[in-house]
């Protein structure tokens, strides 16, 4: 995925989210009287237009999956206002991230700008579930040069993300991901010549490797895992690519974005795993303490759950 200009053929799948209910639903302004001549009207506005930026989020073989814009952009004051929709065939798929963390980066790396800030309304729960498990955080004080634009409308809920702030991966930052561990694997740079990682039984890790694997070759946007294992211990590490790892041990959800091939997670008890393939090629590499038993795999979530329940007693 990537994000790119706006194009005119983009115009059919842009009306397609303008006109679907469960997109539009909270959004402020009324999509659902839009036709495709104002999203070709939109679409070349976008080339024009210096105090906002509207970019599409594409996917691999560059289908339109929604816009992510910087609006109002505000050099002086080093602003601008975050605004994004994508399409209901994303959803869970990665998208919007991606879509976020590249226009922030964009924001704040091309633009000089210092603070990226966005509304959404209290009742778009599924909006402010995503934000508030991202960390962002809740702005108090709008200015009232902000809070014009939307007078009228009240049940907002304000979010900022400033600069330096860890806005892409608070887990890396943390240590761990829902009580896993996260760690540098040891890593030897080589004047131009890239570098080398490493790891050895029971000295960075806490196991002896019985069994390695990789997964390969997922197409972007897709889910892998759903399970969680009884006594397997791993480590995993994407030596190449994206992948977003969702760990959760029923009671705390928590994700980590592996894009470093220095970086692992050492999983040592039942934990629920998910995997997001981001970016396509993307290799997860795993190495587990015992060699493949499917009787060790719990692959329903109640189940999980009921597990979880009889260790800990
Ligand atoms: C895990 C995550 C991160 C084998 O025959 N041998 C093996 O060593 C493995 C790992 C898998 N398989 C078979 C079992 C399935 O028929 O390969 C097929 C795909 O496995 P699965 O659907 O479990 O793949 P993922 O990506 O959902 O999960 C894998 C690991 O299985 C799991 O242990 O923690 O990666």
């Amino acid at each position: 995925m990537y994000i790119r200009k706006l194009k005119m053929e983009d115009a059919p799948l842009m009306l397609e989210w303008m006109h679907d209910e469960d997109v539009v639903r909270d959004l402020a302004a009324n999509f659902m009287e839009k036709t495709i001549d104002d999203c070709k009207a939109f679409i070349a506005e976008s080339e024009k237009t210096r105090d906002n930026l509207h970019l599409a989020i594409a996917s691999d073989s560059d289908e339109y999956m929604g816009t992510v814009s910087l609006k109002h952009i505000d050099l002086e004051n080093g602003s601008a206002e975050l605004g994004i929709t994508v399409r209901k065939v994303t959803m869970g798929k990665g998208y919007s991230w991606f879509g976020m963390v590249e226009i922030i980066r964009k924001a704040f790396e091309e633009l000089n700008l210092t603070s990226v800030y966005w509304c959404v309304s209290n009742d778009n729960k599924r909006a402010c579930r995503f934000y508030d498990k991202h960390g962002f955080h809740q702005m108090v004080d709008v200015s009232s040069d902000i809070l014009f634009r939307y007078e009228g409308k009240d049940n907002l809920r304000w979010y900022s993300v400033l600069v330096g702030d860890d806005y892409q991966n608070e887990a890396l930052t943390r240590g761990n991901v829902a009580g896993c561990k996260v760690i540098n694997i040891k890593t030897i740079q080589t004047v131009n010549a890239g570098e080398l990682s490493f790891f050895e039984a029971n000295n960075e890790i806490p196991f002896t490797p019985k069994r390695i694997y990789y997964i390969s070759k997922v197409p972007e946007g897709v889910r892998r895992g759903f399970h969680a294992h009884k006594e397997l211990k791993q480590l995993l590490f994407c030596p190449y690519g994206k992948i977003q790892i969702i760990l959760d041990d029923g009671d705390i959800r928590e994700e980590i974005t592996l894009s470093d091939p220095s970086i692992g997670i050492i999983i040592e008890k039942p934990i629920w795993r998910e995997m997001l393939w981001m970016q396509k090629d993307s290799v997860l590499c795993v190495a587990a303490s015992d060699y493949y038993k499917v009787e060790d795999y719990i692959r329903s979530y109640d189940e999980f759950l009921q597990y979880r329940k009889e260790i800990l007693v």
